[in-house]
């Protein structure tokens, strides 16, 4: 017995080894690309010393309140003890202590106060860069928040929204409130217009009472919310599709029973991922409301929102990549494979670097939306920016979901098994960025939306896309290291161009065939000439210059390779049908 308790891993020994955890530590000291690009656009001093400072609070305590929401998921309590309905939903301390952080910290309210002038929504969504993967999904409410005070501040800031606008912009705990955005309803959530059987009966009042069910509400323990309705007239008749469809603003409050006024909570989803966030069913019986949009301009007056969202998603999405790429790296300084670190193996550093191209392409184009919207929100948009914020938003958001899913796997597999391991917080990571190209329109829908909008703006919108990714590239023509890059994006433009004028005189199923490839296309060739545009800035590093020449290596017009494959032609969409149901 004695010599036997002497061998390794006799009896209750496990052995001497312990693998060191990768470690987090202040994502914003951590992202060279991100002070280098608060340094060329936003060189104040006040910004970098905030993001710091948040940066530290995030690594060192914020992010252990993200992993408590996460294993502290959301609950519902129907019942109280003595039987009456009361609907509650019980969060954690740390989802409480997320809403408070975000006013203090201004999160929605930088957008708001625009102290930076058109740079405050740039200052904004980097404070949401580096808090997004450990917010334990606060930035869900947050997102959704911001997007209802864009609302409200384009419709007018007066009654019944002034108090509501003031309370989703404040700095102040106390008075923060957040919102919830309820679209879908269980016929469809793409197809609002059709799926919509909400009714908004007309009160006395001039207020109106909400009588439907909505099927996807997240974050609803909000405070109040923005929804679309159908207005009854005095005959209790409807109209149907989009045209029916108008916006509602309504608080969720509780009578003194203690009873939710107007809504009864069917029941919280069971999701794949985001559980740090309840997203329930709700009954809306008799919710009372106030149109806050023209009669039948629901769909048009919600956008706003959809625009702030959409982009706060790829904020999120964007975030995700530059965490597990960071996570990642650090692990590969501290675990040791054939003899060796896995930053050694060079294998391995390719697939990081992979990564990073990838990463930071999707910080660069989000960033560019984001720069956009500030100047529009600050009176000095010109037309060309704005045909550019409408195409790009859409663009941004269905490429970074899909990449945020593809960069997070990868990570998860640099971690070996510890990837799989629910309690190291990484798979989370995963599951949390599967749902980016789901909610807020799908990768489809949004590539519909892309097509929508060229359609509609008569080529002016795709002439914006080449003025200006022309001119980016012009600003790097004299940089000889940039050269192939620069070269292929001009001649991915060409192809961009060949495609429109083809595209132009084909049947009406062939651009809706090629409207993924194409939003793919708009993507890749946006973000190299962005790669390009900053590889070419004074103080860029060799790195910069090399993320540039990779991105620029692929397929970056895939909707004309596809084109020249006939793969768009009528023939396909039935062969297509054929193959998925042999
Ligand atoms: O998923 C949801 C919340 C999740 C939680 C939030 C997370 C945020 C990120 C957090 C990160 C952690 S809320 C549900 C989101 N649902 C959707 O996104 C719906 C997806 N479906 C679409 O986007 C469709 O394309 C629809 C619903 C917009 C299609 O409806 P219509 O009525 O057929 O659309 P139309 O006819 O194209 O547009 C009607 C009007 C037009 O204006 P007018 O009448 O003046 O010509 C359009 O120009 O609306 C205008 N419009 C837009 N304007 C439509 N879409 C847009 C747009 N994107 N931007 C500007
Ligand atoms: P469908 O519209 O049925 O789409 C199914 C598939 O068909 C998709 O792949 C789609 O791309 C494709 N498709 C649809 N139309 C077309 C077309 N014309 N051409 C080609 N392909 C097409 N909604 C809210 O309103 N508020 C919320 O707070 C909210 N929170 C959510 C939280 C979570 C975790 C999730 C998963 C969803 C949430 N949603 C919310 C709902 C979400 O916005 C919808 O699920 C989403 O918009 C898709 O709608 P759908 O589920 O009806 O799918």
């Amino acid at each position: 017995w004695e010599e036997t308790g002497n061998l390794p891993f006799s009896r209750a020994k496990i052995g001497s080894f312990i693998q060191e955890r990768p470690v987090l530590k202040n994502p914003f000291l951590e992202d060279a690309l991100l002070r280098g690009y608060l340094r060329r656009h936003l060189p104040h001093e006040a910004a970098f010393s905030d993001l710091c400072a948040f940066g530290e609070r995030v690594a060192n305590e914020v992010d252990e309140w993200g992993r408590e929401c996460e294993i502290t998921p959301p609950r519902l309590v129907h019942f109280d003890p003595w039987g009456r309905r009361v609907d509650h939903i019980v969060t954690s301390s740390a989802w409480k202590r997320m809403k408070d952080l975000s006013a203090q910290e201004g999160l929605v309210a930088i957008g708001y106060e625009r102290s930076f002038g058109e740079w405050s929504r740039v200052y904004q969504m980097s404070k949401l860069y580096i808090f997004s993967p450990s917010s334990g999904l606060y930035t869900c409410p947050l997102a959704m928040t911001d997007g209802a005070a864009k609302v409200i501040q384009s419709i007018g800031v007066s009654w019944p929204v002034d108090e509501a606008y003031s309370r989703l912009t404040t700095r102040q705990p106390e008075r923060f409130w957040t919102s919830g955005q309820w679209m879908t309803e269980r016929q469809g959530g793409s197809d609002v217009g059709s799926g919509t059987e909400t009714v908004a009966a007309p009160q006395a009042d001039g207020s109106y009472k909400l009588h439907g069910f909505k099927w996807f509400t997240s974050a609803t323990d909000a405070d109040m919310t923005l929804t679309l309705a159908r207005e009854q007239d005095r005959s209790g008749a409807t109209t149907p599709g989009s045209r029916g469809l108008s916006l509602f603003y309504a608080e969720v409050s509780r009578g003194e029973d203690g009873r939710l006024k107007g809504i009864e909570v069917q029941r919280l989803k069971d999701k794949l991922g985001t559980r740090q966030m309840p997203t329930a069913e709700l009954l809306l019986d008799g919710l009372q409301a106030h149109r806050i949009s023209e009669e039948g301009r629901g769909v048009a007056s919600i956008a706003n929102m959809l625009t702030i969202t959409r982009i706060h998603n790829s904020i999120s999405a964007a975030a995700a990549m530059r965490r597990v790429v960071q996570l990642a790296g650090d692990y590969a300084t501290r675990r040791t494979a054939f003899g060796k670190l896995l930053k050694d193996h060079p294998l391995h550093m390719q697939t990081l670097a992979r990564m990073e191209v990838e990463t930071r392409g999707a910080f660069l184009l989000v960033m560019d939306v984001c720069r956009l919207l500030g100047r529009e929100e600050s009176g000095v948009a010109s037309e060309l920016d704005a045909h550019l914020l409408r195409l790009l938003t859409p663009v941004v958001k269905l490429y970074t979901g899909k990449q945020a899913v593809a960069v997070v796997s990868e990570g998860l597999e640099s971690f070996g098994g510890q990837g799989y391991i629910e309690d190291t917080g990484l798979p989370g990571l995963l599951r949390d960025a599967q749902v980016l190209s789901i909610w807020e329109g799908t990768t489809n829908v949004l590539s519909l939306d892309v097509l929508r909008c060229v359609a509609r703006s008569s080529g002016m919108v795709l002439h914006a896309f080449f003025t200006h990714a022309k001119s980016l590239l012009a600003g790097a023509s004299s940089v000889s290291s940039l050269s192939p890059a620069v070269t292929a994006v001009d001649a991915a433009l060409s192809e961009l161009k060949d495609f429109v004028q083809v595209a132009a005189t084909r049947e009406p199923g062939y651009l809706e065939l090629a409207a993924r490839d194409l939003a793919f296309s708009l993507a890749r060739i946006y973000t190299g000439a962005l790669l390009i545009d900053h590889a070419s800035w004074k103080e860029a590093s060799s790195s910069d210059t090399y993320s540039a020449l990779r991105w620029c290596e692929q397929d970056l017009c895939p909707v004309s390779t596809q084109q020249a494959r006939g793969c768009y032609d009528p023939s396909t969409a039935p062969l297509d049908a054929a193959l998925v149901y042999y």
